[in-house]
């Protein structure tokens, strides 16, 4: 017999005396209104039928439910809200069992919470990670979880915002039962009918006993808000979730719900939550290149990487771990011995921290092969080269692969800079050339930019992103530049960041005031860590084409004469005694600034924190508008993704483009107006900026996917 139906959304059906509750909201069951309604809907219907004893909710496709539907925050709320729809589950008077497979995130385990009974089944994937964009839960997920699972388990659940298998789940209490089979629905019903059959009591998670150990709650409470407040500095929602569970442990349960309400309403208003759900869905969007929608990738089974170098050795680590095959090249036995030697250093410092055993690094390696012969990549189906940052060199090695590659490889640099046009127009097969630019180390930091020369098909681009999808990385389509969308902007913010240290900044203010805004390092201690002789070459690389008009801040220059390049010489703007990672101060790098000052006839002024950051805020803005504006990068989130996953950008602001729109563009343009009565030829503001102020409009309106 069927029920008549809520909605198709979420329907029901009943099987025998068990009333089966589908969630049906493709893509991934998202709790919006309708999902919400339609449940409310299915417990009203139980609970006023005689002939229904229990309820299973399932969801259907391939998950349970991902969560609160993440595109309502930020409109006006709708009823039911969720913790009504919860607490309505709770109250119901027939046994409720959630029947979990694949994701019950978030919102979704707050549902599963709310029953009387939960299953899951192996590939499960259970979590509260809604810390990770900004909130806490916030339908009874801060009130249930320590009462099932007491406050310390609850706490590192929630600030962790993990996901965890059925197997975790069942340890901990989270779930009762895992169930065998894949289908999800025979599943519940039959744990239902055993349910039923045994006259288990309808059992609310409010009155668990988990915090019954008051003492052990306390202390738990207090550690995590101590270590709360060192780990997530400058985070907003961290310390709010501490303040929840404590209300869970001192409060009766309404009241405790009433609080993690207050608290979560804070969370959803505060821009980080808005810059981290901006994070998540450009994380998405990235992915959806034009060629990625139009072509259909290329089978990749077997990689080969030239040049044994960090870069190459790091490209081979990420390829290896994705479970691929890797044929590295080098010059000579001497140069391939010491590219397997970077290989192997990485994992065996993955031995040393304990999280690897040696066995798996034998049996990884066994993927690995090494050559001075090109012929060796004739059945390699992608090679990427790593080689010196030279035109001429990379010309003579694609000539190389033109020869020895197999008709259909894909063949792609890794260069940071150089023009891959150039690359692609020399050699038979223009069409199979692609950039792939990984940054360092490679094996380690998620963005990889995929560069998109003239002729490249359409095919291998997607191929590129299938590539980046296998490594794990975070793709970015962009266009073929100087530096193309990162290094490109980078070089921008660089030049205003020197030019406030001539005019009277020390490098460690700027420094401090750029990691208070959330980088975990300044720009004097990314050039120390990066060496400072990196971007001396690319200073006398630009020398030639460089505008005689435009300023020059020598300082940089200063250092690198002297060969102070940072940690690897043990001085650079910090001195590093004796190996320190961490910089101290160095009086003379100040004296040689003071000596710089006077040669260019600069009288040093004061900045604050705050002109420092605006300075450095506005160039990194207006670049990214530039970058955009000549389609180098496809979106504002394209800029927003690259400086995320690369540059260390602090992930709660969403981005360089997504903090100018919640600054407001105006406010941007004004600053660069004003900054260029000082150097008109370096702050011009990009015509895309002016072109958004003028129309009213932000960057987001045009983060459509193109
Ligand atoms: C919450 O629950 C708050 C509550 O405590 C309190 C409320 C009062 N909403 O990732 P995929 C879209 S906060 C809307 O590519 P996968 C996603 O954008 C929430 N849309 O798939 C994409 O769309 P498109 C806590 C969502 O298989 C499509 O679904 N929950 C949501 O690799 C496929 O996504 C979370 O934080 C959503 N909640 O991974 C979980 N989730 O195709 C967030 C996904 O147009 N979600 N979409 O680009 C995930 O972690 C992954 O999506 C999941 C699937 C693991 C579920």
């Amino acid at each position: 017999m069927t029920l008549p139906q809520a909605s198709d959304i979420v329907t029901r059906e009943l099987r025998g005396d068990i009333l089966l509750v589908t969630i049906n909201q493709p893509p991934v069951n998202a709790l919006g209104v309708d999902v919400r309604r339609g449940l409310l809907v299915a417990i009203e219907a139980a609970d006023a039928d005689a002939a229904v004893r229990a309820v299973v909710i399932v969801g259907a496709g391939r998950n349970f439910i991902a969560g609160a539907d993440i595109r309502e925050f930020g409109k006006p709320p709708q009823a039911p809200s969720l913790p009504d729809v919860c607490n309505r589950i709770e109250a119901c008077s027939k046994l409720v069992i959630a029947a979990i497979h694949g994701a019950a995130l978030g919102g979704g385990l707050e549902v599963a919470l709310a029953a009387h009974y939960r299953l899951a089944i192996a590939g499960a994937k259970l979590g509260l990670p809604e810390v990770q964009l900004g909130l806490l839960p916030g339908a009874g997920g801060t009130q249930r979880t320590p009462r099932l699972l007491g406050a310390k388990a609850a706490l590192d659940l929630i600030l962790s915002g993990r996901h965890i298998g059925a197997e975790e789940a069942l340890t901990l209490g989270l779930i009762d039962r895992i169930g065998n089979s894949t289908d999800i629905a025979a599943e519940g019903l039959s744990y239902a009918q055993e349910l039923l059959t045994n006259q288990a009591p309808v059992r609310r998670t409010r009155d668990a006993a988990g915090l019954a150990d008051k003492d052990a709650g306390r202390i738990a409470i207090d550690a995590a808000r101590k270590e709360t407040a060192k780990k997530s500095r400058g985070l907003f929602s961290p310390l709010k979730i501490v303040d929840a569970v404590e209300a869970a442990q001192d409060l009766v349960f309404d009241a405790g719900m009433q609080l993690e309400r207050t608290l979560f309403l804070q969370c959803l208003d505060s821009p980080q939550r808005a810059g981290l759900i901006h994070a998540f869905f450009a994380e998405r969007e990235v992915l959806k290149a034009p060629e990625t929608r139009s072509a259909t990738p290329r089978a990749i089974a077997s990689i080969g990487v030239v040049g044994g170098g960090t870069m190459g050795a790091g490209i081979t680590v990420a390829a290896l771990d994705a479970g691929l095959p890797v044929v590295m090249i080098e010059r000579d036995e001497a140069a391939l011995t010491r590219g397997r030697a970077n290989v192997e250093k990485v994992y065996d410092g993955l031995i040393a921290k304990g999280r690897l055993s040696a066995d798996a690094k034998a049996a990884t390696l066994l993927r690995f092969s090494g050559s001075t012969d090109y012929a060796a990549l004739a059945q390699a189906d992608l090679v990427v080269e790593a080689v010196f940052e030279d035109i001429a060199v990379k010309q003579a090695l694609f000539s190389e692969l033109d020869r020895v590659c197999k008709p259909g490889a894909v063949l792609a640099t890794n260069t940071s800079y150089l023009d891959i046009d150039l690359m692609a127009a020399g050699i038979s097969r223009p069409a199979d050339v692609i950039g792939l630019h990984f940054f360092s180390p490679a094996n380690i930091m998620k963005l990889l930019e995929i560069v998109v020369p003239a002729k490249v098909s359409a095919d291998v681009v997607a191929t590129a992103f299938e590539f980046a999808k296998k490594l794990r990385k975070v793709p970015v389509r962009a266009g073929v530049c100087d530096g193309f969308i990162g290094n490109r902007v980078l070089a921008v913010y660089r030049q205003a960041v020197d030019a406030m240290m001539e005019d009277g900044a020390s490098p460690y203010q700027i420094d401090t005031a750029i990691r208070n805004f959330g980088y975990p390092m300044g720009p004097f201690q990314v050039v120390d860590l990066a060496g400072g002789d990196i971007g001396w070459a690319a200073r006398k690389r630009r020398a030639p084409t460089r505008n005689p008009e435009a300023r020059y801040v020598q300082i940089p220059d200063r250092l690198c004469e002297r060969g102070w390049f940072g940690q690897k010489t043990g001085r650079g703007y910090y001195l590093y005694p004796d190996g320190a990672r961490t910089g101290v101060a160095d009086p003379e790098v100040e004296a040689i600034i003071d000596a710089e000052r006077l040669r260019a006839g600069i009288a040093p002024r004061s900045f604050t924190d705050e002109e420092i950051l605006r300075r450095y805020m506005a160039a990194m803005i207006n670049e990214g508008a530039n970058v955009v504006h000549q389609g180098i990068a496809l979106r504002p989130l394209d800029v927003d993704i690259t400086f995320l996953h690369g540059y260390g950008f602090p992930r709660y602001r969403g981005g360089p483009m997504k903090y100018a729109d919640t600054v407001g563009l105006p406010t941007i343009l004004a600053d660069i107006r004003a900054f260029a009565k000082e150097d008109p030829l370096f702050w011009q503001a990009s015509p895309l900026l002016i072109d958004l102020v003028e129309r009213g409009a932000n960057f987001d309106s045009l983060n459509q996917s193109k």
